[in-house]
């Protein structure tokens, strides 16, 4: 060390002053860039949680100062659409505002029957006539798949859009939609929540079966803590879980337990086990009460190795209702569109015309290209 020449200790502390302040400089870079973006980050959430509360008080108003509602979801109602279509009913009834739900085809099956208001839900009709001055459409994101009462809807500002899909078709002007809800019931809670009306226990039973059916007893990837913490909130509202899991999953008939037998037994796996197919003909649905086999779907990826699940009923004489299940990266959405249907990334459905074997044929070639 004692050898170094003066001009190069110079240069070494030189180099070395250099170095830290590069060093510096490049933390307060750094920090000044991290900063700017989780302000911006919280400014974002901030103006979105903004966003929110404005949109629900303009739905409110919308309720206030409108009459005469339709309320419509999705053909084929599920869980979901009719627990969240029912919530908006029971406080229309608290307002004394005048309403018909009027959905595409109501099942008769009595499976929703212990849900508030059931009763008062209608099938579509070719005498209705179009009054209705505001509409309310929930859990579902194009008026294609609302079916027929999409005749009814007034103008589109008169028009409210709740739904937890990606969007699909603008037809409403106030929207809200959260694609990270879990369920549209989990919307109904915030706008509940965010407009101050107090819960009570049928509203509260509503909003628990709808997000319990749409995160499968909470247990599917769209199973969040905020559903948790809006679930404990419903029980002490009133809402009993073994009561509702019961008249939802462990209520079914002798008759549709043999049928999940039938299917289960015929099932089949293709492309190297990691594409499952159940089918069910027309001769064997004509008997059945068709919302009590619907967790077939959800069985269709319940076996080891299988990614993509897809569950295709006969309803009418070559005509096929198809329900897509994705446990792995495959977003069976895409899938569904191909078919003219759509959904979410892990569950989709879609309807086809035409011979069983070529729709198993198309179904197989599409899944292919993503497994
Ligand atoms: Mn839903």
């Amino acid at each position: 060390m004692n050898n170094i020449p003066a001009s190069s200790t110079w240069s070494f502390l030189t180099s070395v002053k250099i170095t830290l302040i590069f060093i510096v400089g490049g933390i307060i870079i750094l920090t000044i860039f991290f900063s700017i973006l989780v302000s911006s980050f919280l400014q974002f959430q901030i103006s979105m949680g903004y966003q929110m509360k404005q949109t629900v008080s303009q739905i409110i108003n919308l309720i206030q100062n409108q009459d005469n509602f339709l309320l419509t979801t999705h053909m084929n109602a599920d869980g979901d659409a009719f627990a969240s279509v029912l919530a908006i009913a029971y406080l229309m009834e608290n307002l004394k505002k005048k309403y018909q739900i009027i959905i595409h085809d109501q099942q008769v099956d009595g499976k929703y029957d212990f849900l508030w208001g059931i009763k008062t839900i209608r099938s579509y009709a070719s005498e209705l006539k179009s009054t209705f001055r505001a509409a309310i459409v929930l859990d579902v994101p194009s008026l294609k798949r609302v079916g027929d009462p999409a005749i009814l809807m007034p103008a589109r500002e008169n028009c409210v859009k709740i739904d937890h899909h990606p969007i699909e078709e603008d037809f409403a002007a106030y929207n809200y939609v959260d694609t990270e809800a879990s369920s549209t019931s989990q919307l109904i809670y915030d706008i509940i929540d965010l407009a101050g009306i107090p819960l009570t226990k049928p509203l509260s039973e509503l909003i628990f079966a709808g997000i319990m059916y749409d995160t499968g007893r909470f247990s599917f990837s769209n199973t969040h803590q905020r559903d948790f913490e809006i679930a404990a909130k419903l029980l002490a509202h009133g809402a009993e879980p073994h009561k509702i899991s019961g008249a939802l999953f462990f209520n079914n008939s002798f008759h549709s337990m043999k049928t999940l037998g039938y299917a289960l037994a015929n099932m089949k796996v293709l492309l190297d086990g990691k594409l499952s197919v159940i089918f069910i003909p027309l001769e064997i649905m004509e008997t059945n009460n068709h919302a009590e086999i619907e967790e077939l779907a959800n069985y269709s990826v319940a076996i080891q190795g299988v990614e993509v699940g897809i569950f295709v009923r006969e309803v009418q004489s070559h005509y096929y209702k198809i329900s897509f299940r994705s446990k792995g990266n495959v977003n069976v959405n895409s899938i569904a569109k191909v078919f003219g249907g759509g959904g979410h990334m892990h569950a989709a459905g879609a309807r086809y015309a035409g011979r069983y074997t070529d729709l198993e044929e198309k179904i197989v070639s599409e899944v292919q290209k993503f497994i």
